[in-house]
């Protein structure tokens, strides 16, 4: 088992850089102002409103559309490195194609990046968290292989307007969460509920949409200096006992190897887990070829390297195992029936706060994952894209300032072991929209205040608590902040 109980101040790597991160959707409210069109929260938010907590909407979430200096001012108080934020495709076009940009949005996007570049703080873009044109949608969305020109075409805006500033991008934001949660769940917008079919082609056409995004910039836009690459999600996938070594090590291939292998390995492609199991079971599902559709050999190649670092957001962990002799457990076709496994989180562990439903505080299942990375890939450049945990409202986030001191020790073992991890991003600057569960999963380290039309912000204890591990680029686990000094810039 993996150590994380360090008592001593540790100090981080020379040169590691620190962060927060936020999405558009999420933050940006004014979803119908200055000419922005519909995308698909919009339309999931509007039209089904209940299938989110308290029916929550994202209209005006923080409102930093207009807030955006603030938002500065609290990266400057907490002596942020760099700050990743996301573009909101409907904003920048409306249309969704290059025919019309919105000169309001990108003067948005220039004030937000201008105002953080004049107190030296790195604005890192996501060019898609979540947020596609409703447009899009109706013609299929990221099942129908025209995506990739579609999305190179608003890429290619994206850089001609803000790469002279931008050094840093993100493709897409976890395409597992893309793809499983919307395309083969429903637990994401545009939730469709098509799963063991329409998960498969969302992650083909993704992968080679970034992959083109990914050469584009390198062949047309690259400054010295400038990385881009893609963020992949995975919580860490413990087998249950000796026994579900092989069914862990399964799960870990359809979740984060779906997405990596193709990048990241030598080989390029699909696991062969991922091949083998989909093509025998689509055979004998009377499938007359298999619903895992092929790369050619040119999209291998494309594929393969596409990422100048490996991008990885994280929060917790499940235990597997393998149960066969129970017929229908999963649904058939379905993505976890091909991965032949089942996950589960023990009732006895701890979550983040009382009630939550999937954020068990599990710092060790983070070392593993480090690990496991830097040995199936080739010990890739690391960053940390997010990390964190919710809580319920409220300024004393003790629970909050322990998860965050339990996963960087966690993260500190593994760079000690090897792991070339180079940045950090706390998840999140500030309470935002957290998607199906609204307003009621607290994961800032400010508090929103979401009764007052200026959502006022105020640092909870774990913004203290990151101010000072940033100033002194140390971990102390024994740190007491002193809440009763204003946070000052
Ligand atoms: C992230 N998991 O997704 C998203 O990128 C954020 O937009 C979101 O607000 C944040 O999580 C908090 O929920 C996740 O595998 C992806 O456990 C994967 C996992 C968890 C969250």
């Amino acid at each position: 088992s993996v150590k994380t109980e360090r008592h001593e101040p540790r100090k981080f790597p020379d040169g590691f850089r620190f962060g927060t991160a936020t999405a558009s959707y999420q933050v940006e409210g004014a979803w119908n102002v200055d000419g922005k069109s519909e995308n698909i929260w919009d339309r999931l938010s509007h039209t089904q409103p209940c299938v989110i907590n308290n029916c929550d909407t994202g209209d005006v979430a923080d409102n930093s559309y207009y807030n955006y200096k603030r938002d500065v001012e609290m990266m400057r108080e907490l002596g942020l490195d760099f700050y990743r934020f996301s573009i909101s495709w409907s904003r920048l076009l409306p249309t969704s194609f290059p025919d019309h940009i919105n000169r309001e949005a990108v003067h948005y996007y220039n004030n937000l990046i201008d105002e953080m570049l004049k107190y030296n703080i790195e604005p890192m873009v996501t060019l898609y968290h979540w947020d596609l044109p409703q447009k899009l949608q109706d013609l299929g969305g990221w099942t129908n292989p025209n995506m990739v020109d579609w999305f190179t075409d608003y890429c290619r805006n994206i850089f001609e307007l803000f790469g002279d500033r931008v050094k840093t991008w993100f493709t897409i934001n976890e395409p597992r969460e893309v793809c499983y949660q919307g395309y083969a769940g429903m637990s994401k917008a545009p939730n469709l509920n098509i799963s063991g079919y329409a998960e498969y082609h969302c992650a083909k056409n993704l992968l080679v949409s970034h992959a083109k995004v990914y050469h584009m910039y390198k062949n047309e836009f690259n400054k010295e200096g400038d990385t881009i690459g893609i963020v992949l999600s995975s919580r860490w996938c413990e087998p249950e006992s000796e026994k579900h070594v092989q069914a862990a090590e399964d799960i870990f291939q359809f979740e984060l190897g779906q997405y990596a292998h193709p990048i990241f390995s030598n080989t390029g492609d699909w696991p062969a887990v991922m091949k083998n199991n989909i093509a025998s079971k689509s055979a004998a599902q009377g499938f007359y070829r298999s619903r895992l559709p092929e790369f050619t050999p040119d999209e291998v190649e494309m594929v393969k390297g596409s990422s100048d670092f490996f991008g990885l957001n994280h929060y917790t962990t499940n235990l597997v195992y393998r149960n066969e002799s129970v017929e229908g457990y999963h649904a058939s076709p379905s993505y976890y029936d091909d991965a032949n496994a089942i996950l589960y989180q023990p009732a006895d562990w701890v979550g983040s706060y009382p009630g939550t439903t999937w954020l068990k505080v599990v710092p060790w299942g983070f070392h593993k994952l480090l690990n496991k990375i830097r040995e199936e890939y080739n010990n890739p450049p690391v960053y940390i894209t997010e990390n964190g945990c919710a809580t319920n409202p409220g300024i004393m986030d003790d629970s909050r300032v322990s998860y965050y001191m339990s996963y960087l020790a966690a993260m500190l073992d593994a760079i000690e072991e090897g792991s070339d991890v180079q940045l950090y991003t706390a998840w999140s600057l500030m309470d935002n929209f957290e998607w199906y569960f609204g307003y009621d999963d607290r994961f800032g380290l400010y508090e929103v205040d979401y009764s007052v039309e200026e959502r006022t912000r105020t640092p909870r204890k774990s913004a203290y608590f990151y101010k000072d591990l940033l100033r002194t680029r140390t971990l102390d686990v024994h740190y007491e902040p002193d809440m009763s000094i204003p946070m000052e810039i």
